[in-house]
């Protein structure tokens, strides 16, 4: 690993813990100021800000870029691993194959953890013991693949920490086993996905994009906002494989050829392919880290650090910054607001107070009101759209015949019927067409997939739409208010009044009623994680349910009846067995698209639900604070006098505190991450 990376993340992670800090030290301000307010002129509700302020200064201290490295079996992502590395660290070979997830991280001490599903405690073992005991050889690979079982059912991950500069600055690499392998430890590996940042995906020079490859980039990592980087391994093999290595005119032509199927295949997968598709030798790469590291930073395997370092450190880091800026500007927006609020305030006297206070109770209870239409709004969207994206269910279910044949093919990859019937393994043959056909259950639902969250997306986007008019009428009603208590209309910081287009507060209105739930859009992943789970409960269902069906029929013993088996006939006994799984099947449609487009449904329901949860909570959060700044107000005018000069000279210094401190984190972000 080249140094300049590992200070590039450094300073990022520094500036991360900059920031951290200082917005918890506008939280701090914030706390204090409202606990000596209470005991002056009252609290100014500023709940809200100070749990925002602290949540996302937790976020970015804890901030960690994970990393997973995906692929095919044996493609060398455990060396690509140690490559990145720079150390023999996790068990690599001809033979044994990574069988557990394991998550490589910092920790002062090196020590491997094996974490388990159970509350069984986590159990902590040497680096040897690690490499001996979770790494399984390729035959009992195989055969637990045709069980359809996982080497270690009862473990999670391990986690194996290690004193290195690159882990120290946050960055966690998750090895995982090669996935040409059960749906089962798939899984295991897709449910880690929606944790992590980027994919490092490994491909093998001398067998670019198969079949399966294409299975999992099109079912489970495209259009899922994650970074995917693209790792052609072995390219050493390319000259190494060629009858005559010294050739190069051989040699460039075999590349060109290698170049020119990755082109046409991965560009799909990626806005630049220049940026993200790397021509690497991990297991060089990892030679010359032990003899030259300096030198790493000339290959292709540098070249690929750039980008990752681009993206992490520039690309990513902005978009955190972004968000930490946000969220101390409106902080400072909302003291601005209530501080100017409050001041004019103190002069007034407490029967003038009262009467100002008790006539704003239409505006709130039109604040009340205009959240419940919104409620309405959502109702009415959710109905139509999960109505509509079960429907839409039903309908794809229901055409599944035909394409049967086609699509089924494409599944059943290690479907030996010869073999298997020659050797009256009818056991192992079922067990093996399950798995099939859990695989071609697995891509329809994927498919599909894609169109419930384009529809899913086209009600939020509705919905955003809409949500204007509902923030344009709070607006005009917290207008009122300030009016009715002031006098005048004041507006937000650095704005001058523009007829109708003016809205004053209305990055804090926004923030109450529009943008998807933080829950379902910081990042498409959540919400892909929300489809993808309710699928997996469908698809589990649709399985033990067909196949239980299709075997209860014994399709083959009605087939084999009175024949003995020769190739030929085995053919014929399979295209038999696919008719008649087709045609079975066919008859089953009509069930699964009814016992499970209501699952569908509710699922939808569920997010909008969700979605209206969170909406009602921030109005009525806000509603509350307003209300409760000005009856603060009166409670501590009612119980004595209130030092005027004193709490003026308060507020505004509350003001400037948090003003300057919104300064420093904008110093922090001008200074360029790179020299
Ligand atoms: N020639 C060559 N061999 C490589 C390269 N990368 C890995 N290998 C070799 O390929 C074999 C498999 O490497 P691993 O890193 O164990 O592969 P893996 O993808 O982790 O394998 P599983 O965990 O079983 O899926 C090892 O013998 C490596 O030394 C490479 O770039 N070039
Ligand atoms: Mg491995």
């Amino acid at each position: 690993m080249n140094n300049s990376f590992i200070q590039d993340l450094e300073k990022v992670a520094q500036k991360r813990s900059q920031i951290a800090t200082t917005l918890n030290k506008i939280a701090q301000t914030l706390r204090e100021a409202e606990s000596i307010g209470a005991k002056a002129s009252g609290k100014l509700g500023l709940e809200r800000e100070i749990d925002n302020l602290s949540q996302q200064s937790n976020l970015l201290n804890k901030g960690v870029f994970r990393l997973m490295v995906m692929g095919d079996m044996k493609r060398g992502k455990s060396t690509l691993v140690n490559a990145l590395v720079g150390d023999r660290l996790l068990p690599t070979d001809v033979t044994p194959c990574t069988a557990i997830l394991t998550v490589l991280k910092y920790g002062s001490q090196g020590q491997a953890t094996i974490y388990f599903n159970s509350d069984r405690d986590p159990q902590k073992i040497s680096f040897a013991e690690f490499a001996e005991k979770y790494t399984i050889d390729p035959d009992r690979a195989k055969q637990l693949e045709a069980s359809r079982e996982l080497a270690f059912p009862e473990v999670d991950r391990a986690e194996i920490e290690y004193p290195l500069e690159l882990l120290k600055g946050g960055i966690e690499i998750i090895d995982t086993p090669g996935l040409n392998d059960t749906e089962a430890r798939n899984k295991l590996v897709f449910d880690y996905i929606n944790q992590c940042h980027a994919i490092l995906f490994v491909l093998s020079a001398t067998q670019v994009y198969t079949q399966e490859e294409r299975r999992y980039l099109d079912n489970y990592l495209k259009d899922r906002g994650i970074e995917i980087f693209f790792l052609v391994n072995g390219w050493d093999k390319i000259r190494t494989g060629l009858v005559d290595p010294e050739n190069s005119q051989d040699l460039e032509a075999a590349e060109g050829k290698v170049r020119q199927v990755l082109r046409s295949n991965l560009s799909e997968y990626t806005q630049s392919y220049d940026e993200r598709v790397f021509e690497v030798s991990a297991l060089n790469t990892l030679r010359l880290a032990k003899k030259s590291p300096e030198s790493i930073k000339d290959t292709n395997f540098g070249a690929f650090l750039d980008s990752l370092n681009h993206f992490l450190t520039q690309d990513r880091a902005k978009v955190e910054y972004q968000q930490a800026i946000l969220i101390a500007e409106r902080a400072y927006n909302r003291v601005y607001e209530v501080v100017e609020r409050r001041i004019p305030l103190l002069g007034k006297d407490k029967a003038e107070l009262k009467q100002k206070i008790a006539s704003l109770q239409t505006e709130f209870e039109q604040l009340a009101e205009i959240r419940d239409r919104f409620k309405e709004l959502i109702a009415k969207i959710s109905d139509r759209y999960s109505k509509e994206i079960s429907d839409d269910f039903k309908a794809y279910i229901l055409g599944l015949d035909k394409t049967f044949e086609k699509d089924f093919s494409q599944s059943q990859l290690n479907l030996e019927f010869f073999d298997f019937l020659q050797r009256d393994k009818r056991e192992e043959f079922y067990q093996s067409f399950e798995r099939a056909f859990e695989r071609y259950i697995n891509d329809r639902l994927a498919s599909w997939e894609f169109k419930a969250k384009d529809k899913l997306a086209e009600a939020f986007d509705r919905l955003n739409e809409k949500s204007q008019e509902y923030q344009l009428a709070y607006e005009k009603v917290v207008d009122v208010i300030n009016e009715k208590l002031l006098g005048y209309r004041f507006y937000a910081i650095g704005t001058e009044y523009q007829g109708d287009r003016f809205s004053p507060w209305s990055d804090r209105i926004e923030d109450l009623l529009a943008k998807m739930p933080d829950s379902i859009n910081q990042s498409v992943r959540p919400f892909n994680g929300f489809v993808r789970s309710v699928l997996v409960t469908v698809c589990a269902a649709i399985i033990v349910n067909f196949i239980g069906l299709l075997f209860s029929l014994n399709v083959i013993g009605v087939i084999l009846a009175g024949f003995s088996i020769t190739a030929l006939q085995a053919e014929f006994v399979r295209v038999q067995f696919i008719n008649r799984t087709k045609q079975e099947f066919t008859k089953y449609l009509p069930t699964i698209a009814k016992e499970q487009a209501p699952i569908i449904e509710q699922a939808i329901e569920r997010c909008f639900a969700e979605y209206e949860a969170i909406v009602s909570d921030r109005v009525n959060i806000d509603i509350s604070a307003r209300q409760e700044e000005l009856n603060n107000l009166l409670q501590q005018k009612e119980e004595g006098e209130i030092d005027r000069e004193t709490e003026i000279k308060r507020l505004k210094e509350l003001q400037n505190s948090v003003n300057s401190q919104l300064e420093e984190i904008r110093a922090i972000l001008s200074e360029q991450v790179k020299d």
